[in-house]
């Protein structure tokens, strides 16, 4: 994993200048509050007519776009479970939107891809949990990625960024102990 890289970071994701920008969706892909609501905002009504042909989403799943008035090239849409005990497959859930977002950009060729906290603001997923599944989804895509090299979790506030970073720092020790284990394709 030497050329790939989990970046956590505090900053506006609607100003990242990543490959693809991943957007905290709904079902509908048609726009709402928090993070959806500013990607709509700044990428303009382009972005809500090609999402509007989409037809929508399942949770866990995730959908493509074109960055419109955003300095990303692509928009993935993923819409996350809503937290509701733990016992709904909300793991489970928001593990594939990490996966399924990373298999869009890894088809897309994209090299850096930026996240913002999925399921955490409205969606009310325990961050600490979000965040550690959401460490070990991309560190686990990164071993095997071709394409995707970047991962940048764009963090609002910095008790996220907290969060996220002691995610990747346990994430890190983990894999030095288990250090050279996983064969990687070429
Ligand atoms: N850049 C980065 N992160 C942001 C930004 C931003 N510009 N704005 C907010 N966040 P949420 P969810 C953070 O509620 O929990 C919407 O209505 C925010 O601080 O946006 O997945 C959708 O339409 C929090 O840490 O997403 C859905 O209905 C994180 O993004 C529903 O909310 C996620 O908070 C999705 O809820």
């Amino acid at each position: 994993m030497t050329d790939k890289s989990i970046q956590v970071i505090l900053g506006d994701i609607t100003k990242c200048k990543a490959d693809a920008v991943v957007n905290a969706a709904n079902t509908t892909l048609l726009g709402g509050l928090g993070v959806d609501g500013a990607i709509h905002r700044a990428a303009g009504m382009g972005l809500f007519w090609e999402c509007l042909r989409l037809g929508g989403c399942k949770i866990g799943q995730a959908r493509i776009t074109g960055g419109h008035r955003l300095p990303a090239e692509f928009i993935i849409h993923t819409p996350g479970p809503k937290w509701k005990g733990g016992r709904r497959g909300e793991v489970l859930l928001l593990e594939s939107c990490y996966r399924s977002s990373l298999a869009l950009a890894e088809e897309h060729g994209c090299r850096s891809v930026a996240f913002p906290s999925i399921s955490t603001g409205s969606y009310h997923f325990p961050l600490d949990q979000a965040a550690e599944i959401a460490v070990r989804a991309i560190s686990e895509f990164l071993q095997c990625s071709r394409y995707v090299k970047e991962v940048r979790m764009v963090c609002f506030d910095p008790v996220a960024e907290r969060a996220y970073r002691e995610a990747l720092k346990k994430r890190n020790s983990k894999e030095e102990q288990v250090h050279g284990r996983c064969i990687r394709k070429a």
